[in-house]
């Protein structure tokens, strides 16, 4: 399987990002905590170009601790870091300090000069990071479109968080060529890249493959004990399949199904907190 996706609103997101930048203070980079290194682009370095950036490791209700802990001290080395749960909104007041700080400079030269500088930062990530729903985090109602698969946002849009920070939420872009495979299927394991390009089947043995090196035990507690890290991937796979009954006509087992819903499982959560990668 090689994977590639850069579909057309992905050039034309880029171009609106490079333009905006002009009138952006900071850029809040959000990253998927579970794959991090993965969600680095650096087709954004362009973007960003001399911007101040702080990095956000979202979805950090789905990793282990010590993992995300050793994340940020990792990211901290290039950018101000922080750790975040979106959905449940309790990291919000660490995103707007973070921000505040991040351009307290900037602001004080403002403040010096009696103006009350509204602060405008873009939100951009690869696609399905969180993006519009850590907007929607910081504000009271909810503004941003958001959706478990990637290219939710499209266009531009600037949301008021407060009276005087302004967030431009920018659509998940990927990089214009995959270079690196393995950080592909990485961001098509988080739902990064849109499933209807991806072979699912191929897909779903990567992630049987990932965690029987990783997590065997919690692989064998969810789909059977006689599933373990001994095992050939494809061999699980079809062990999980005759557990489910997803077999195809000729009687073998179904691997697109079968692919699928580990894919998902994997995806909702159901092996518990994970990384896909860890700091070096
Ligand atoms: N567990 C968990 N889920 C999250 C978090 N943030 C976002 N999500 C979920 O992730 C999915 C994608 O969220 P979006 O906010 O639409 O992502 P996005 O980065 O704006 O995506 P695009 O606009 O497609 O690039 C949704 O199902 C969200 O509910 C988080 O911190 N924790
Ligand atoms: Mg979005």
């Amino acid at each position: 399987m090689y994977i590639h996706w850069f579909p057309g609103h992905m050039t034309k997101a880029m171009r609106m990002m490079k333009q905006e930048t002009a009138v952006v203070d900071s850029i809040l980079y959000v990253l998927d905590a579970r794959a991090p290194m993965s969600c680095v682009n650096e087709a954004f370095d362009e973007v960003i170009g001399n911007k101040s950036r702080m990095y956000v490791l979202n979805k950090a209700d789905m990793v282990e601790p010590e993992i995300v802990q050793a994340w940020i001290a990792y990211f901290k080395k290039s950018a101000p870091c922080i750790a975040a749960d979106s959905l449940s909104r309790t990291d919000a007041r660490e995103v707007v300090e973070g921000l505040l700080a991040l351009n307290a400079p900037l602001l004080d030269k403002y403040k010096a000069k009696g103006v009350n500088h509204t602060l405008r930062a873009m939100v951009l990530g690869v696609p399905n990071t969180g993006k519009s729903t850590l907007i929607n985090s910081l504000i009271k109602g909810k503004k941003a479109r958001t959706g478990n698969k990637p290219g939710v946002t499209r266009g531009k849009q600037w949301v008021s968080i407060d009276k005087y920070i302004d967030l431009l939420d920018s659509p998940g872009v990927l990089y214009p060529d995959f270079h690196d495979q393995s950080k592909a299927v990485k961001l098509a394991l988080l739902g990064s890249i849109k499933d209807e390009i991806l072979d699912i089947g191929e897909l779903g043995l990567e992630a049987v493959r990932f965690l029987l090196s990783a997590y065997p035990d919690r692989f064998a507690s969810r789909y059977g004990e006689e599933v373990n890290a001994q095992m050939p991937p494809l061999e699980a796979m079809r062990m999980v399949a005759a557990k489910r009954g997803y077999f195809s006509s000729d009687g073998d087992a179904d691997f697109e199904k079968t692919g699928r819903a580990i894919v998902m499982d994997l995806r909702k959560g159901y092996f518990g907190k994970i990384s896909l990668e860890k700091p070096i």
